[in-house]
């Protein structure tokens, strides 16, 4: 089979017209009134629904009590908190007023958060009590101040100098200010390293976000068929952009329950899926495994699941073929995105409403109204089938760029618009993409992002290290873990268990480094690239 240059691939749905005119909100609830009783949003602990016109009003409410609190359009807001009702409303809301919510992790260390409040110029952060430490006073004259630049504001009993959410939440939805919002404004700010470098702010505007989730639900035959009897699983956290996107934007769209669950535990998981009869579940590769392995498992009924949707990292074949043994009558499949690719790149055509036949390990078949290529990492030349080389993406629903970052955009977006991954893959035959292996920096423990640049700047910021460099190592459970070559200045003791203790002081439990070798040098390129190829390469045989 061969394509013509130059090689462009296209879904095997038809194109389809997107209503990326519209703001991202009105989008979502644009066929409201056909399902505005039903449920939208249910809370896992509690049971407590909203329904679909519950979730829009009290949107529309908040939006009026963040403009009471002198967000406006383009404002940042950002919202650290764990799935919560909160959270739907507090992005809906802020959509509704042209502004642009960053999400942020809320486990992350104040370090990681501050540098994120910087960068986005969040003006008012939503999170919970337990977090809001975090946000105080830190005595670097530099950093953002509680209450001079930013209002905080609790989902739970409100701490000293911050509000509770009820001030936004029950403001009267009839004063909102009259906003145009133009669909190529931001509107939400992931942070995401990309293929190189510091995490950055990824701007996603009406537009892309719209183009992505119509890319995925919309349509007489939808790419992933939902409907509104469907109860769509939300454990992923809805602060990274699969659950943000392929989760509740997706369900909003298509009028299906979300159910909201605030972290990941087995037991009260399949109790969940068996008690609101879950027929669509978003995962991860480490949330397969526990489906696929855990004796707890054989004692639920899962037989409501229809759909298990898998990404955010590669996914082993045998793994599917055990979660498939037990739940037999569910489909399984892939999506692959890349949050900058806005972020869904390619998805199972298994998911369709009138399904293809699909091959497990597949990441899918690129999504509709969108073009993809394989092109070789050295030319730049694109190729045909079957030829691995770096995937690349074009269309409506790519970022529109870095946040204040012109050179990292033009690194990634080539003048033709195409996006570069960074991700090494082919299409074979029947139009399917398979992922083989990744060319970029980036580290995923379990989904999340690593990025080695991040901890590297960590690293030789210790008085005691003179060069480091970080790469990926396997791992049966989390995918990769994050392991340091490091270079010790002259003349000093330096232990493994102090390097790694020097970094989990200041990051994230999934950036902490799960081991550490000690070298004379770090092997650089002449341009002094740190050759992490060669160090992936003693790893392997280490
Ligand atoms: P980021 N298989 C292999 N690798 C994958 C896959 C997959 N299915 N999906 C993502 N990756 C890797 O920005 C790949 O290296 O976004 C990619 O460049 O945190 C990188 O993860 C991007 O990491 C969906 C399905 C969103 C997946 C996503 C992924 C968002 C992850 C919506 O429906």
């Amino acid at each position: 089979k061969t394509t013509t240059p130059p090689c462009v691939f296209k879904s095997k749905l038809p194109d389809i017209p997107i209503s990326n005119h519209l703001p991202l909100h009105t989008y979502c609830f644009e066929h409201l009134s056909q399902f505005s009783d039903r449920p939208c949003l249910i809370i896992g602990s509690t049971g407590k629904t909203y329904s679909f016109a519950e979730t829009h009003l009290i949107s529309l409410k908040v939006a009026a009590g963040l403009s009471n609190l002198g967000i406006k359009k383009g404002d940042c807001i950002m919202i650290l908190l764990q799935n919560c009702a909160e959270f739907v409303f507090s992005f809906i809301g802020a959509s509704m007023l042209g502004a642009v919510s960053t999400t942020a992790n809320p486990f992350y260390t104040s370090a990681e958060v501050f540098k994120q409040i910087t960068a986005s110029r969040a003006k008012l952060i939503i999170t919970q009590s337990q977090y809001v430490d975090k946000l105080r006073d830190h005595g670097d004259q530099n950093f953002p101040k509680l209450g001079d630049d930013f209002v905080v504001i609790t989902v739970d009993d409100p701490p000293e100098n911050c509000l509770h959410f009820s001030v936004i939440s029950e403001a009267n939805e009839n004063e909102i200010p009259k906003v145009e919002i133009d669909p190529d404004e931001p509107v939400a700010l992931p942070f995401s390293s990309g293929t190189t470098g510091l995490p950055k702010g990824v701007v996603l505007t009406h537009k892309s976000l719209i183009t992505s989730v119509a890319q995925q639900v919309d349509g007489d035959n939808p790419n992933l068929y939902l409907k509104p009897e469907d109860v769509v699983l939300c454990v992923l956290p809805l602060f990274h952009i699969f659950s943000l996107n392929s989760v509740l934007l997706c369900s909003l769209r298509a009028g299906s329950a979300v159910l909201l669950m605030q972290k990941f535990e087995i037991g009260t998981l399949l109790e969940l899926i068996q008690r609101h009869k879950v027929s669509i579940a978003a995962v991860v590769p480490p949330l397969v495994l526990a489906l696929a392995k855990n004796p707890m498992v054989e004692k639920f009924d899962l037989s409501s699941i229809r759909v298990v949707l898998s990404g955010a990292a590669p996914l082993g074949k045998e793994l599917v073929e055990t979660l498939q043994s037990r739940i037999p009558q569910a489909i399984l499949g892939q999506g692959y995105g890349m949050t900058e690719a806005g972020p869904v790149l390619s998805m199972c055509l298994a998911f369709a409403k009138q399904p293809f036949p699909t091959k497990s390990g597949s990441c899918g078949t690129v999504v509709r109204n969108a073009e993809l290529k394989v092109i070789d990492p050295e030319t730049g030349c694109s190729l045909g089938y079957n030829q691995p080389g770096e995937i690349c993406i074009r269309g409506f629903q790519i970022m529109k760029g870095y946040l204040n970052d012109a050179q990292a955009t033009a690194t990634t977006i080539d003048v033709e618009g195409w996006l570069h991954t960074g991700d090494i893959g082919y299409v074979d035959d029947d139009d399917e993409v398979f992922i083989i292996d990744r060319v970029k920096e980036l580290i995923k423990f379990k989904g999340f992002q690593v990025p080695p640049a991040e901890l590297e700047a960590l690293l030789v910021s210790h008085q005691s290290i003179a060069d480091a460099a970080v790469v990926p190592q396997k791992d049966d459970v989390a995918g990769e873990v994050p392991v340091a070559f490091v270079v010790r200045s002259n003349g000093y003791e330096l232990t493994e268990e102090a390097v790694k203790e020097f970094i989990a002081k200041q990051v994230v439990f999934y950036k902490r480094l799960h081991k550490v070798f000690f070298v004379h040098a770090i092997p650089k390129s002449p341009s002094g690239k740190i050759l992490r190829k060669d160090l992936r390469a003693k790893l392997a045989t280490a």
